[in-house]
């Protein structure tokens, strides 16, 4: 059976929504979606660890990281289950996402859902110095199911 989420964004772009699918448990996940009003340059882009955000994306906490992997790029081979990778809107300000990634899962143990997925006003440093978590987000919202 085919498992699918939602996600839509808080902050502005409410109208735009991200789509998570996974056909059956063990396959790779595809996450599809667009954001708009998004700055020039890249912006990252993760799933954190709570979704319960009474203050907003600060209460997200960290990279959602189950398996207690380093914080990488979206093609390494040892990264996270949040790294998602970037973000890089057109001219319009407008980006789309299309994620292929076989260690999110919409099943247990490892799920995603009920997670806030986050997109970050700055670039990947891949974890190369500086706090990142204190960096801003620009637009967050919560992995929910859907049908
Ligand atoms: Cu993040």
């Amino acid at each position: 059976s085919v498992c699918v989420c939602v996600c839509v964004w808080v902050g502005g772009w409410v109208d735009d929504t991200v789509f998570f699918e996974q056909k059956q448990a063990g396959e790779p996940m595809e996450l599809l979606g667009s954001t708009k009003g998004l700055a020039k340059g890249n912006h990252r882009f993760h799933i954190h660890e709570f979704g319960n955000n009474p203050q907003g994306y600060n209460s997200a906490g960290s990279h959602f990281n189950p398996l207690s992997k380093k914080h990488s790029g979206t093609n390494d081979k040892e990264k996270q289950c949040g790294d998602l990778g970037k973000v890089t809107p057109y001219k319009d300000g407008v980006a789309t996402m299309s994620v292929k990634d076989s260690l999110i899962q919409l099943s247990e143990p490892i799920s995603v859902k009920g997670h806030t997925i986050v997109v970050h006003e700055k670039a990947d440093n891949l974890g190369k110095g500086g706090n990142i978590e204190s960096e801003k987000s620009l637009s967050y919202g919560i992995i929910g199911i859907t049908k």
